[in-house]
C-alpha cells in the first residue's frame, strides 16, 4: 500500500465516525455555511501575484515543518503581505492539521480560504462550507471521473469554487469537465514525494484555456514563478517555503 491508499483508508474509518457525530442537518445550520463565499478563481484570474500560501505543520514527506505558530497568526501575517488565497491543511493524523485551523483563519483574514483535504465524500464538503471555507480540492489520483463529476457539481452547488489536482496527463484528460474552475498541476507525485516543478511545464499546453491553471508543491523561488508565468500558470500553491521559517507572512511577502 502507498501512502496515498493508506491516507484514504483512514478517511474512509474517519468519516463513518463523524458522520455519527455530526449530523449533515447541523452543518447546513452552522452560522458559516450561510455565509457569501469568494472566488479564489475570480482571484486570480485578475491578479498579478496569484500566491496561494499554506497552513501546514508537518507532511508524510518532511515531517515536521513547524509546530510553535499559531494559525490565527499565520492568516493574518499571509493577508497583510497581499497574497490571493490561502491553503489550510484540515487532515489531522498525516500533516498536524484540523477543521479547527480553518476556522479560526476564517475568523482572522477575509482572502479566499482553500480546505486542504483528501476529499471522497460531500459530507466533507458540507464540513468546509460550515467552517469557512471558499474553495476545495479534489484529487484525481484518489479519484474517478464519475467522482469529480459528483463532488465538483455538488461543491458549485453550494457555492465553493473547485481546484482539481492532477500529476500526469492521464488524471488531466479523466478530470476535464464544467464543474471545474482551477486546474492545478501538483508537481510533487503523492505516492512517492518526488518534486519536479518540470511536471507543471510538461502538463501546461495541455490544459484548456478556460480553466485557471495553478502549480502546486516545491516551489521555493520568485525566479520560477517568474517561469511558471511564461506557461500561463495564475496562480502557485507554495507551503513548506513559507511555513519553515519563523514569519510565514514576511516570507510570503517576498514573493509578492
Ligand atoms: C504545498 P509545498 O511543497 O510548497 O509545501 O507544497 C502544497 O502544494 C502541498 O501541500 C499539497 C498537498 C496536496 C498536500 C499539494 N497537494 C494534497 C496534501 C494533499
Amino acid at each position: 500500500m502507498n501512502i496515498l491508499d493508506k491516507i484514504i483508508a483512514d478517511k474512509h474509518k474517519e468519516l463513518v465516525l463523524k458522520k455519527l457525530v455530526v449530523p449533515v442537518s447541523q452543518l447546513e445550520q452552522s452560522a458559516l455555511f450561510n455565509k457569501e463565499t469568494i472566488s479564489l478563481a475570480e482571484k486570480l484570474r485578475s491578479s498579478n501575484t496569484g500566491i496561494i500560501a499554506e497552513h501546514k505543520r508537518r507532511s508524510p514527506s518532511k515531517s515536521v515543518i513547524n509546530q510553535n505558530l499559531n494559525v490565527q497568526d499565520v492568516a493574518t501575517g499571509y493577508e497583510n503581505a497581499g497574497i490571493s488565497g490561502m491553503s489550510v491543511l484540515t487532515d489531522g493524523k498525516y500533516f498536524g492539521g484540523s477543521l479547527d485551523d480553518l476556522l479560526y483563519a476564517r475568523a482572522s483574514v477575509q482572502m479566499p480560504l482553500l480546505r486542504k483535504e483528501f476529499i471522497i465524500d460531500e459530507y466533507q464538503l458540507l464540513e468546509a462550507k460550515a467552517h469557512g471555507a471558499d474553495v476545495i480540492l479534489l484529487i484525481a489520483a484518489v479519484l474517478d471521473r464519475e467522482q469529480i463529476k459528483l463532488l465538483s457539481e455538488f461543491a458549485k452547488s453550494i457555492g465553493l469554487d473547485v481546484l482539481l489536482e492532477v500529476h500526469d496527463e492521464e488524471e488531466l484528460q479523466k478530470s476535464i469537465m464544467p464543474s471545474i474552475d482551477m486546474l492545478g498541476v501538483n508537481n510533487r507525485n503523492l505516492k512517492t514525494f518526488e518534486v519536479n516543478i518540470d511536471t507543471s511545464k510538461q502538463l501546461a499546453a495541455k490544459i484548456p484555456e478556460d480553466f485557471v491553471k495553478v502549480s502546486e508543491s516545491g516551489i521555493s523561488s520568485v525566479e520560477s514563478i517568474k517561469d511558471l508565468k511564461e506557461y500561463g500558470y495564475k496562480g502557485f500553491l507554495i507551503g513548506e517555503n513559507f511555513m519553515k521559517t519563523e514569519n510565514p507572512g514576511k516570507a510570503a511577502a517576498e514573493f509578492v
